[in-house]
């Protein structure tokens, strides 16, 4: 008995030094000690012996089965523990480390200045009016005094959707739309984006555009001059030279172009002004009677001026921009400095 009893202790003992698990532990915990198990066995047979060699043998199982209990129960615990610190160790975080920051999101330049022109009309009492970018030849051409075979069409490379279907060039489209729902008094702007076949490094075939007009009982050409010179003198500064040059439209008589002292240098002469001194920042005129006929307004009884401005050359004279593509690259590094 003692000697199966030794062979049993160390067998065990063996194999819990190559347990690498809990459960294996567990496992070899009821293989050798529960009620089926082998020293259990081996107590069932003390039956069978002389009261004497009972006493010795109990004795003696009972000092193995509580060596064991405590071996397996301190493997166990070892495994655990051993667990838990690489599980520790895995999860570990450097609390040291700076936080990772959240980038706000910006407005793009174009928008910038956008919001900005419709600030500034918006305190001259001018509403918003938006219209849609694919636009009938109607509004966009035949309605401005353009009619099909006009030489001014040839001015403005068109993008066609079909024979009566266009992207707007412009969007004056917009102003028409508004003239035909409402009569006057009206004092409107129609910002947007407009599409013309052109692409190099001062014209992208996508670009944007600010036009506005006022139409009432005797408006002239001084309110036109008052209203532009406002408009440029809260823009780019109040001691801001401007003048007004005679210039041609189809849909207005008399036209202007307006200049600014250049921004860049001055007046004395640069790249951006070719040398002039001045840049050409919009064009405008008082609305031809052909148009209000369009509209069905009467041309004795009704007048109004109208203009237009390109906002991508605006936002890059404002931050000094000589390239009009960055503005659609969508460079981060390039958008985040504005
Ligand atoms: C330019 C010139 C201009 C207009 C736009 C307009 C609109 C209607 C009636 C009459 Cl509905 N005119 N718009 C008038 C004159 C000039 O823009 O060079 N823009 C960048």
């Amino acid at each position: 008995m003692s000697a199966r009893l030794e062979k049993l202790a160390s067998e065990a003992l063996g194999e819990l030094s190559g347990a690498s698990s809990i459960d294996a532990v567990l496992q070899l915990k009821t293989r050798y000690l529960g009620r089926k198990g082998e020293v259990t066995a081996l107590l069932k047979e003390l039956g069978s012996l002389s009261p004497e060699e009972r006493k010795k043998a109990g004795e003696a199982i009972n000092t193995v089965k509580a060596s064991l209990e405590e071996a397996f129960d301190e493997k166990a615990a070892a495994l655990e523990a051993g667990g838990r610190a690489a599980r520790l160790q895995k999860e570990r975080i450097d609390i040291t480390l700076p936080g990772r920051s959240v980038r706000p999101g910006r407005m793009h330049p174009v928008t910038q200045v956008m919001e900005e022109i419709e600030e500034i009309f918006s305190g001259l009492g001018f509403d918003v009016a938006e219209g849609p970018e694919v636009e009938l030849d109607y509004y966009n051409f035949e309605a401005l005094n353009l009619p099909k075979d006009h030489p001014a069409r040839d001015m403005q490379d068109t993008f066609y959707v079909s024979d009566e279907v266009l992207l707007r060039t412009h969007t004056s489209p917009v102003q028409i739309r508004v003239m035909e729902k409402e009569r006057p008094p009206l004092r409107v702007i129609a910002p947007g984006t407009v599409y013309r076949r052109d692409s190099d490094i001062t014209h992208t075939p996508m670009f944007h555009q600010v036009e506005g007009f006022m139409v009432d009982k005797g408006v002239t050409f001084s309110n036109l001059k008052g209203v532009l010179t406002h408009f440029l003198h809260s823009l780019f500064g109040d001691k801001t030279d401007i003048r007004f040059r005679t210039s041609f439209f189809p849909f207005t008589e008399p036209s202007a172009e307006v200049d600014i002292r250049c921004v860049i240098c001055g007046g004395s002469g640069c790249r951006v002004c070719k040398g002039s001194g001045w840049i050409e920042i919009l064009g405008a005129g008082m609305i031809r009677p052909e148009v209000f006929k369009f509209v069905k307004y009467d041309p004795e009884e009704f007048t109004g001026f109208a203009f237009g401005i390109g906002i991508e050359r605006i936002a890059m004279l404002k931050y000094g921009m000589d390239d009009i593509r960055m503005l659609f690259e969508n460079d981060l590094r390039f958008l985040r400095q504005f």
